[in-house]
């Protein structure tokens, strides 16, 4: 198939999990086309079957906002002709799912028949996407596309609830490449990092409002007063500043490594005994899967899809959002042990085994291939 990839590409959830979708089903045969304004962060590998095709959209002084959903549906529709794509993908229904919508009609009008799947991820639905600015909008590219995916039956969930939707929605979890995140073999290089007797805690986020990073803060520096840690803290984003300041205030700046965006990922996590991921809403937790992978447990939030990824007294625990002191006695009584540890660092590595990419990846390709012959029928 020929298979056109919309999707954000910066450092969130979403773009990863679009990027690395793309790169599997190259391998698995498809040509895919990659259409942003920016080369996806992980897209690192350009093949003969990945292409990507950047968004440009001119500046100019009358216009207060740019029109990048007009030079997306221009974009698409050039791209759709040029390269004879079949299907078109879009992640993050804004302004994605809209702009795709834009490009179909106007390929219809040339007779040209383009299918469009819309995957739902999170704050497109639960923080964005509601907005009564935004909701008319979103309600109708979700009901016009062809085929819906959500990331969790949380978020499913959301959707049916926030939204007035006609369409059935697929949910597809988010996936994993296993073997990136095997460590078994891999020496991590720990001592670089901390001293033998010392924890690392790890967190990893865009660093926003959401992501509660303050509570990061607090857990960690109840942890540090009980045992000897460290706290990797990797991410970019408008809280950064306050975590630094709150650091320094709490004289625990020596203890925070603060890594900003960074691409070794399975690195960091390679070396990490804990990660907390206490969220104020969470569709899936693309970051808790890949800690899990790393064979890394989880004290995260009950919120959202949490709970369907991190399986509480298994890979990890789960508590109430803001509750500080039910995370710190979780994180104890993991770290305290090491035993314990190591049946959790088990338990975790095996909870993502069900997040493996050769099992999800086919269930988009199998929607594909719905979509397409249902759309050869109409
Ligand atoms: O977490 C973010 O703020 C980034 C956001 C995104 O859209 O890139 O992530 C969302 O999509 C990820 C991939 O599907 C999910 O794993 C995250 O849980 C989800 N974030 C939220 O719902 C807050």
């Amino acid at each position: 198939m020929k298979i056109g990839i919309v999707c954000y590409p910066t450092f969130g959830g979403s773009g990863v999990v679009a990027t690395e979708l793309g790169l599997e089903l190259s391998k698995r045969g498809h040509e895919i086309h990659f259409i942003t304004y920016n080369q996806p962060v992980r897209l690192e590998l350009i093949s003969n079957n990945v292409h990507y095709h950047e968004v440009n959209v001119p500046e100019y002084p009358l216009f207060h906002y740019q029109p990048y959903e007009l030079a997306l549906s221009s974009k698409l529709v050039d791209m759709v002709k040029l390269h004879e794509i079949e299907i078109l993908h879009v992640h993050y229904a804004i302004p994605h799912a809209y702009a795709a919508y834009m490009a179909k009609k106007m390929l219809q009008e040339e007779g040209i028949y383009l299918p469009i799947v819309t995957t739902l991820h999170g704050t497109d639905i639960t923080l964005v996407g509601s907005h009564p600015f935004y909701k008319p909008a979103v309600t109708f590219s979700i009901n016009k596309s062809d085929a819906v995916t959500t990331v969790s039956q949380s978020l499913k969930d959301d959707t049916l609830r926030l939204f007035d939707i006609k369409n059935d929605i697929n949910v597809v979890p988010n996936f994993i490449d296993l073997e990136k995140y095997n460590h078994e073999f891999t020496d991590c290089q720990r001592a670089m990092m901390a001293n033998d007797d010392e924890k690392i805690i790890t967190h990893i986020s865009n660093l926003r409002p959401v992501k509660r990073v303050q509570d990061v803060i607090s857990v960690f520096y109840n942890i540090q007063k009980e045992m000897p840690a460290k706290l990797m803290f990797i991410g970019e984003g408008p809280e950064k500043e306050k975590v630094e300041l709150r650091c320094q205030e709490l004289g625990i700046l020596d203890k925070v490594v603060f890594f900003g965006r960074s691409n070794e990922i399975d690195k960091i996590l390679c070396f990490s005994d804990l990660f907390l991921l206490p969220s104020q809403t969470e569709s899936f937790g693309l970051a808790a899967l890949e800690a899990m992978a790393s064979g890394v447990p989880v004290i995260s939030s009950n919120t959202g899809g949490l709970p369907e990824v991190n399986i509480h007294g298994e890979s990890g625990f789960l508590s109430n959002v803001g509750d500080i002191e039910d995370m710190t006695k979780n994180a104890l009584y993991i770290l305290s042990d090491e035993t314990r540890l190591k049946t959790f660092k088990n338990n975790a590595r095996k909870e993502a085994l069900k997040f493996d990419l050769h099992a999800i990846v086919p269930q988009y390709e199998a929607i594909y291939e719905d979509t397409l012959a249902k759309c050869l029928v109409l």
